[in-house]
């Protein structure tokens, strides 16, 4: 095919279409993910939405962040989803009359004006926050956007670490598997396996109208979401009691890069960053104490509720190679694994795979059962990054920015062919690749 990245005019055209997602997919207030399938602010996706924007409206990325932290509920969590009033209820499932967050989440201080979702996402948001600060340090001085988003930052993570530390070993667990993020990957077959599928015929999947099924989660999966998160909410979102609760390598490397990050936004505002750096140190050695298994060489996660390690390969595993401060057999073992048969990244996949393609459930096209996501691979491109890997990571980089051209910024895709899944135009590929390209 023809070049689209690189130095010469397609850079600049890769560049303009990216941008161009982005505004199509602005409501003047924050970003849609995609305006088909997911109409409403997404957690994670805001955040590395606004790593992108940064590059084309500092003031946008500060705004995108801004809007999420509005909604955040008085006991710190940031919701998963911020509902938008003026789409149509069934055009997302679950909607806002199923999660009830102004009643259902009135003790745990919901908000009263927006409705929001009562889980979470992983915690990527300080990262964002200080990542969109350095990119115009003027404008963030004088629209005082540190100091206003550090209160709910430190909020947000004292949530997590007080909360949600359901195994009692520091780390945050989820309690939900779209709180991670990677809603049907097999790591969560097993915890899911307990719970008792609400009957597919009692909720309506509005994903089906947009995406193929055979690339989504299955309606069994679906009947467990809802299951989980229909208890969760009868409880009103109150931690400790439900049948699920993971301690998950990805979303606890990033609430200790986000932790760091928090440091240097306290500095920057004239306080001490030290005990959070410290702190990001510890959690840093839980992780590695909890969640490293050496002979598979890469992190697991931890069913809480068994006491187990899950025996599956998901590159929720390999991204703790984003932090700096990990023992050196640990990064070296992640490295290993990474270009190793599992994942194959530089040798038989294009990107890196979401699950195990040795693995009994690996399926190219299903989701995160298979598939590479640009998230994924833009936080272990990073990692690379960090511990050196320069001609790795230019490499990782290179197909990314290609791959992202050649699929019209595609959800996800297939590891090996780089085919488009799910929707097209989607707004993290296209913020990646924006930031990619800086
Ligand atoms: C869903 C929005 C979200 C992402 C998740 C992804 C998917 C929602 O889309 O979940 O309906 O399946 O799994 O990581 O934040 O892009």
């Amino acid at each position: 095919g023809s070049v689209v990245y690189g130095p010469a005019a397609g850079t600049h055209s890769l560049h303009a279409r990216a941008a161009r997602v982005l505004e199509g997919n602005w409501t003047g207030t924050s970003t849609v993910p995609s305006h088909g399938l997911y109409p409403h602010q997404w957690s994670w996706d805001s955040a590395f939405i606004a790593i992108g924007l940064r590059h084309l409206s500092p003031l946008r990325a500060q705004t995108e962040l801004e809007t999420l932290l509005d909604a955040q509920w008085d006991d710190g969590r940031i919701p998963h989803i911020v509902f938008n009033p003026s789409v149509p209820l069934d055009a997302y499932f679950p909607s806002p009359d199923f999660w009830r967050s102004s009643t259902a989440g009135r003790a745990a201080g919901a908000p009263r004006t927006v409705q929001t979702s009562g889980i979470v996402q992983p915690p990527v948001h300080a990262l964002a926050a200080w990542l969109v600060h350095r990119a115009d340090p003027g404008l963030s001085r004088s629209r005082g956007f540190l100091a206003r988003v550090y209160p709910r930052l430190a909020a947000w993570h004292r949530y997590l670490l007080h909360r949600r530390d359901l195994g009692g070993g520091s780390l945050a667990s989820v309690v939900h598997p779209w709180e991670q993020g990677m809603d049907n990957s097999p790591c969560w077959d097993a915890p899911l396996a307990r719970i008792t599928p609400t009957p597919a015929r009692s909720f309506r999947r509005a994903d089906l109208d947009h995406g193929a099924a055979e690339d989504r989660p299955t309606d069994l999966d679906y009947g467990r979401y809802v299951r989980l998160a229909t208890d969760y909410r009868d409880r009103g979102y109150a931690d400790g009691a439900g049948s699920f609760a993971v301690e998950d390598p990805s979303f606890n490397a990033l609430l200790i890069a986000s932790e760091h990050a928090l440091a240097q936004i306290a500095e920057e505002l004239g306080a001490a960053g030290s005990a959070r750096h410290a702190r990001a140190e510890r959690l840093t050695a839980a992780l590695v104490e909890r969640l490293w298994d050496p002979a598979a060489g890469l992190f697991l996660c931890r069913d809480v509720t068994s006491g187990e390690l899950i025996p599956e390969r998901g590159v929720s595993g390999l991204v703790p190679l984003l932090l700096p401060d990990l023992p050196r057999e640990v990064t070296a073992g992640l490295l290993r694994t990474l270009g190793g048969a599992h994942f194959g990244v530089g040798d038989s996949t294009r990107l890196v795979p979401s699950y195990d393609l040795l693995g009994e459930a690996f399926d190219p096209h299903r989701y995160w059962r298979g598939p590479a996501w640009f998230n994924t691979s833009w936080l272990v491109e990073r990692g690379l990054r960090t511990h050196g890997e320069r001609d790795r990571a230019d490499a990782l980089r290179t197909a990314a920015l290609e791959v992202a051209a050649a699929t019209d910024f595609a959800e996800y895709v297939d590891p090996y062919t780089g085919e488009a899944c799910g929707a097209t135009g989607f707004s993290w590929t296209a913020a990646l690749t924006l930031d990619l390209l800086h």
